[in-house]
């Protein structure tokens, strides 16, 4: 039977727009709920809102609306948010959906049966933003010790939650089960806090209407938070189909935030030991992402919108940076530099430009033709890393796992450098095959491997392989020799353009600056017409085939590469052009281009040019001025 696996996100409130603290959680679920589809599993994973509740009844309230057209707004804009990033839940929960109202009615109904819910009075505190009651000696200078935000003293009438009864029962589950709470610095804190003793937990009230009603007393509205938790048993089929919950319940990982670990390690484990329901094998408590030193917070508004990301930078880029930039469990600062750094150093430049390179080269040392190969360099460490990206998501180790496909990525292109497949071709050497082979295996398998943290990119690198597209490729295709030898590549676009944050007007790629103009002599013969040249003055032109050696950056100069170019002198050219936006270095190797020959040296940012090459260029795009085939080194254009 196959294996199953169940994955929840928090049930957002809808009191606000959600933003990227928000898209770090669900993206982080959407990439271990694929991986896990890759593998094989059927998978359920499912994210909502969570819709009751003081601060939605007082939120709808200042707008004037009903809580209900209130939420229903946001909610459709959740849903649409969720579509922009690519998230692949399998159900999405409201809890004012009729299917959970019944069940949290059914649940207070089990609760009193147990003899777990007494009528009593709440005297304390409340927070409303955290939906939460605190006792005096909890308050941080009298402030809720979770948002730092004021509190409202409370006394009514409640019905409470034996929840001391089930203090002893939880450490030894805790205790017995290492991996239940997770990091294991969030389970050391549990373990602290259940110590402390807990006191029986309030799970009604009577000062707001915007909730569920209990079934023994609808003057009390179920306490929001046992009403949410109780949505991850509702999306699994609780009470309404018993094949489904026997397949999907426990879950395997609730993922959450870190400031709600304490409602999911304690309140909601000890619900369902009152239920006797089988407890959810992981609860994983994640760091915050910050803006400067503080929690990106709808509270504080200090919010960054994932959205307008989304459209300056596109999904995979965003997807990248939250999913690998700050260590999972860790607290990290959000910035929009570190983001264009990401997408630049290891998507634009790492990623693409091995794919970029390797199509290259295949195009022109085998034809276009992935060529068959007698042995691999690449296939150890290959396979290593398929044994790492799944044992670190196992764990839930995700910025590691899309390390480690990285790295790989970091190895293949260094062994580019180290093979120097154009001198192989050069002296026909048949190592060349081994080579081409291996990268093209190494980029193939990537693609599999980046599946389940980047939606287009996998398609993108199996099209320009000239394997199509990869929605059907399983984690098993990242098995090495996969890939058939006589497979066609085809080159398309890079996969990821550089995301460029200055624009130096001045180089442009047609005149690049500082390169003087040659003199011209005025002309002998017939003079020229206005408008026109002489075909004396067109022939004082020396336009050359040649063919770039290397290429590079230029330090300082976002738009300028510097190039060694062939033109059959023996030693190469160098060539300063402003077309590093178009092209990326390694891409270029083994081009053919033409060049003004005897366009007069200019030192350019420090770099004396020999000639400027031609190029097209229109608003959007520039193309570079090539043969149709290839010709000699030093062919004069006439
Ligand atoms: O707490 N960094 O909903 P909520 C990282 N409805 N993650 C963040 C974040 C940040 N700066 N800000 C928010 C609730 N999150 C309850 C949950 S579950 C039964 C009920 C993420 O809208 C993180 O997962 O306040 C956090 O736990 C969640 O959003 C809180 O969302």
């Amino acid at each position: 039977m196959t294996e199953r696996f169940t994955i929840t996100t928090p049930i957002y409130y809808p009191n606000d727009r959600l933003h990227i603290g928000h898209a770090y959680t669900t993206v982080a679920a959407d990439a271990i709920a694929r991986f896990h589809r890759l593998r094989g599993e059927d998978v359920f994973f499912v994210t909502g809102t969570d819709e009751h509740g003081q601060k939605i009844e007082d939120r709808a309230g200042k707008v004037g609306k009903t809580p209900i057209a209130y939420v229903d707004e946001i909610v459709s804009d959740i849903r649409d948010l969720w579509q922009t990033l690519g998230i692949s839940n399998d159900d999405f929960i409201r809890t004012t959906e009729p299917r959970h109202e019944r069940v949290v009615q059914e649940v207070f109904r089990r609760l009193e049966a147990k003899g777990d819910l007494y009528l009593s009075q709440y005297e304390g505190w409340y927070c409303t933003p955290c939906e939460s009651f605190w006792v005096e000696g909890k308050l941080v200078d009298g402030n809720c010790p979770t948002c730092g935000g004021p509190v409202a003293r409370l006394n009514e009438e409640s019905y409470f939650f034996r929840l001391s009864r089930y203090a002893e029962p939880l450490l030894q589950h805790i205790e017995s089960n290492p991996e239940f709470i997770q990091p294991v610095s969030r389970r050391n804190e549990m373990i602290q806090f259940i110590r402390q003793g807990l006191e029986d937990l309030s799970v009604s009230r009577t000062s707001f209407r915007w909730g569920i009603p209990l079934p023994q007393d609808p003057r009390h509205i179920a306490y929001v938070w046992v009403d949410a938790l109780t949505n991850y048993i509702t999306a699994c089929g609780y009470l309404q189909d018993p094949e489904r919950f026997n397949r999907y319940w426990p879950a395997d990982v609730h993922l959450v935030g870190k400031e709600i670990v304490r409602f999911h390690a304690v309140i909601w484990p000890a619900l369902l030991l009152s239920l006797d329901l089988p407890l959810p094998k992981v609860v994983y408590g994640h760091g915050w992402l910050l803006l400067g030193e503080q929690k990106m917070s709808k509270s504080k508004g200090n919010v960054i919108d994932p959205r307008q990301l989304v459209r300056r930078y596109g999904r995979d880029a965003v997807r990248y940076y939250l999913l690998r930039e700050v260590p999972f469990g860790a607290d990290g600062s959000y910035t929009e530099d570190a983001l264009i750094l990401r997408t630049n150093v290891d998507l634009a430049n790492d990623l693409g430009n091995l794919l970029s390179r390797t199509t290259a080269m295949i195009e022109r040392f085998t034809g276009g033709v992935i060529p068959g190969p007698a042995s691999s360099s690449l296939r150890g460490q290959a396979e290593e890393t398929v044994r790492r990206v799944e044992e670190r998501l196992e764990r839930l180790q995700v910025s590691d796992a899309v390390a480690a496909i990285f790295e790989l990525v970091k190895r293949a292109n260094k062994f580019i450098e180290e093979e120097a497949p154009w001198q192989l071709h050069r002296s026909g050497d048949p190592r060349l095959a081994d080579v081409l082979y291996d990268l093209a295996e190494s980029l193939r398998i990537t693609a599999v491997l980046l599946k389940p943290f980047l939606l287009e990119a996998p398609n993108a690198i199996y099209r320009q392989l000239g394997l199509g597209d990869a929605a059907g490729a399983t984690l098993a295709d990242a098995a090495w020799g996969g890939l058939a030898a006589g497979t066609k590549v085809e080159r398309g676009e890079p996969i990821f353009p550089r995301i460029e944050t200055e624009r130096a007007a001045e180089e442009t790629p047609a005149a690049p600056a500082g390169s003087a103009p040659a003199k011209t002599e005025a002309p002998q013969a017939a003079p020229a017409e206005a408008g026109t040249i002489t075909i004396d003055e067109f022939q004082r032109l020396d336009l050359r085939v040649g063919t770039i050696l290397e290429a590079s950056r230029v330090k300082g100069a976002d738009r300028l590469l510097e190039l060694k170019v062939d033109l059959g002198e023996g030693e190469p050219r160098t060539v300063v052009s402003g077309i590093a936006e178009y092209y990326e270095p390694q891409a270029l190797e083994g081009t053919q281009i033409v060049l003004v020959a005897n366009l007069q040296p200019a030192k350019i940012r420090g770099v004396v040019s020999h000639g400027m090459i031609l190029a097209g260029k229109t608003a959007d795009t520039l193309q570079i001025v090539s043969p149709r085939e290839p010709l000699p080194a030093g062919t004069k254009i006439k």
